[in-house]
């Protein structure tokens, strides 16, 4: 196979709800779609999952775009390439970057998948034909609006319910929404927001019987969560922190976490994130899919990936109208009783909707 042309459009969506963590808080998702096509005529699309600010990792639509026009496509146009797992290698000379390394590569198993005539999850080694889904709760305005919005979410079926914590939101609001729910799989995500002055903090919510508290410290640290780890029952979860499989590795032999959240766009694309897989299994580590707010596409690949055996957690892939009040694919992604079925269809399963991301698309720009 060889990509023979390439289509970046910068998309803009309005999320349906704002959705706030401890850095801040986001009315619109601006981000990369990647359409490329094979010499055959076949065409993959990729998402790329870096927000518009630098918040969450140092990735940014414009370094991902950047990274995309001057270095990976001119890596990547033309060249003959026999399965997906080439990419990543065709990549290394390239540090990091792996939002944009992702969305190329995504789109590659995609048209592979379809060249081989199957769908992205067989194509990744998936044997599940419905996956668990749970859902992440941004920081709500008031305590009683956050039970209301967790209430709604557990009355809609999800498998687990996750919200966000920040220092002075973070004990008292564990506690009410035991007392209201003591028995939903409950977890709570800092997205970095404690050091580890806050040990004291962070040790009364042993109580609570969380499933895990998702990267409570610094988003490039594994040495301090291993040493808080040491200090408090609940199962760490590194998110930020994990960026390959060798971070996985160490983190797991340092005893950072208990488990481990797998983002595509985070550890470089669905090769990197199937051998993530692959290692937990083997060392008994249990692994879920988190999210980044995707439209469709990023979704469907979500699904894909989370189709392989050892995602035993439900994941943060909800549905798409949690999100959007239309999503840029067709069908939607529908989450029903706490499932989402995995397709069957040859690729991601999902058709992309041209009309509906024309209409969202505020820049665009062709290579061949
Ligand atoms: O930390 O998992 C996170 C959203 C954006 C960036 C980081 C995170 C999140 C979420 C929501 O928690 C996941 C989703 O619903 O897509
Ligand atoms: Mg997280």
């Amino acid at each position: 196979m060889r990509l023979t042309d390439i289509t970046i459009r910068h998309l803009k969506m309005q999320l349906k709800h704002p959705f706030t963590t401890s850095f801040g808080s986001f009315k619109d998702k601006e981000f990369l779609l990647l359409e490329a096509k094979d010499e055959k005529g076949t065409i993959g699309w990729g998402e790329c999952v870096a927000f518009d600010t630098p918040w969450y990792t140092e990735e940014t639509v414009k370094t991902c775009w950047h990274m995309l026009e001057d270095f990976l496509i001119p890596l990547i146009l033309h060249k003959e390439i026999t399965h997906p797992d080439e990419v990543s290698e065709l990549f290394k000379s390239i540090r990091k970057n792996n939002m944009a390394k992702a969305t190329i590569e995504g789109a590659f198993w995609d048209i592979y998948a379809q060249q081989t005539n199957q769908s992205l999850a067989e194509a990744l080694g998936g044997k599940k034909d419905k996956i668990e889904v749970g859902i992440s709760i941004g920081i709500q305005d008031s305590i009683e609006k956050q039970l209301a919005v967790v209430d709604q979410a557990i009355n809609n079926g999800y498998k687990r319910i996750k919200v966000k914590i920040k220092p002075g939101w973070d004990v008292e609001l564990i506690r009410i929404l035991r007392e209201h729910f003591p028995d939903v799989p409950l977890m709570a995500d800092a997205n970095s927001a404690y050091t580890l002055d806050d040990i004291d903090v962070l040790k009364q919510l042993d109580e609570y019987h969380l499933m895990m508290i998702e990267q409570p410290l610094a988003s490039d640290d594994i040495i301090d969560h291993a040493k808080l780890q040491k200090h408090i029952k609940t199962p760490i979860c590194l998110d930020e922190s994990i960026t390959s499989l060798e971070d996985v590795r160490k983190a797991i032999e340092l005893g950072s976490c208990g488990v481990i959240n797998v983002k595509i766009g985070r550890v470089g694309g669905l090769t990197e994130a199937k051998k993530i897989h692959d290692y937990c299994a083997a060392n008994g580590v249990p692994v879920w899919c988190g999210g980044m707010l995707e439209a469709g596409i990023g979704r469907a690949h979500n699904i894909a990936l989370t189709s392989l055996s050892n995602f035993v957690l439900p994941g943060d892939t909800a549905g798409s109208s949690h999100y959007w009040e239309e999503d840029i694919i067709t069908p939607e992604v529908v989450v029903q009783d706490g499932y989402i079925n995995v397709p069957r269809e040859n690729g991601i399963g999902f058709t992309p909707n041209i009309n509906a991301i024309e209409r969202f698309t505020i820049a665009t720009k062709h290579y061949h």
